[in-house]
């Protein structure tokens, strides 16, 4: 019988950690997800686990998609070893509901930005793969906290963008990326996203400078040219 500390300890050992979880009801266990009890969200271990990414195979074997990759082998195997099904949140579309997921697993609210903010983790919480269990695990009970963004008169984050990609109708892909594409775009590309990074909470939690340029490159990979 597989219980939270097992879980939560084998993560650590592979360099990642367990970012809550929850049960599903009659309802959502079916389909895709038939026969699954438990679902447990898992994401790096913060500077521990950039360090196991940074030092694996994947990271310098020059291939593409090196983190999803190094993701697909470390969860896949923590999954192996506690009978679990690994599930992904690349490799879509259709994509696995992370940010649902997440916003039930954990104390976790939408944030202006649309990223789900954290009252500790602030705007840094992310993930690298879930574990759906066949048993029903009980799961540490959540605290209710009430979402930071409430007591946030100023909202630094929506200033922050140089090209106002945030606004009430969503977040503008076209126009960031166009940015980050410029020469104006460089410090975007150098620090990561400066609208998350200019959210008081959580900052000590903040992506390290290699860990925010590396994700901030692998978007706009992501990106079609144009
Ligand atoms: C496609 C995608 C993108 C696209 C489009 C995003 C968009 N805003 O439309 C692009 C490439 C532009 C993108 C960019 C980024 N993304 Co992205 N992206 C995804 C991905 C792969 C799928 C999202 C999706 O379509 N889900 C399908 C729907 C069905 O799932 P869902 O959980 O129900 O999600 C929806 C709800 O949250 C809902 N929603 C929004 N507002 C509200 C309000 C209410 C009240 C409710 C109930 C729901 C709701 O919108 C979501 C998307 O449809 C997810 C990973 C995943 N599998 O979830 C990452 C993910 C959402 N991205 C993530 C991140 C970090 C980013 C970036 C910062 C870049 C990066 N990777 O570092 C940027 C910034 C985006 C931004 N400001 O919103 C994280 C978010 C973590 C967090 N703290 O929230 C995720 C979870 C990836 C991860 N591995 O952790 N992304
Ligand atoms: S700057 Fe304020 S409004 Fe923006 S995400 Fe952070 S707490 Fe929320
Ligand atoms: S990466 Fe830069 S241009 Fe894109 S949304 Fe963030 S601050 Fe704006």
């Amino acid at each position: 019988m597989t219980d939270w500390a097992a879980i939560a300890a084998g993560a650590e050992r592979a360099g990642l950690a367990v970012q809550g979880g929850f049960a599903l009801d009659a309802e959502e266990s079916r389909g895709d997800l038939a026969g699954v009890a438990t679902i447990a969200l898992i994401g790096l271990g913060g500077e521990n686990g950039w360090v196991a990414f940074a030092n694996s195979p994947e990271a310098t074997d020059g291939e593409a998609d090196p983190l999803d990759r190094w993701s697909l082998r470390v969860v896949g195997a923590l999954a192996e070893d506690l009978g679990a099904r690994p599930l992904y949140p690349f490799g879509g579309p259709p994509h696995w509901p992370f940010q649902r997921w997440a916003l039930r697993a954990e104390d976790l609210f939408i944030s202006p930005l649309g990223l789900l903010i954290h009252p500790v983790y602030g705007l840094w919480r992310g993930y690298r793969g879930a574990l759906a269990f066949a048993e029903p695990i009980a799961v540490p009970p959540r605290p209710i906290t009430q979402s930071p963004c409430e007591r946030c008169a100023t909202r630094p984050c929506l200033s922050a963008c140089p090209v106002d990609a945030f606004s009430a109708q969503g977040y503008d892909v076209a126009a960031c990326v166009t940015h980050l594409r410029s020469e104006a775009g460089r410090p975007c590309m150098e620090r990561g996203c400066l609208a998350r990074r200019a959210c008081p909470v959580g900052a000590e939690h903040a992506h390290g400078s290699a860990q925010a340029a590396f994700h901030i490159a692998a978007f706009l990979n992501g990106q079609r040219p144009g």
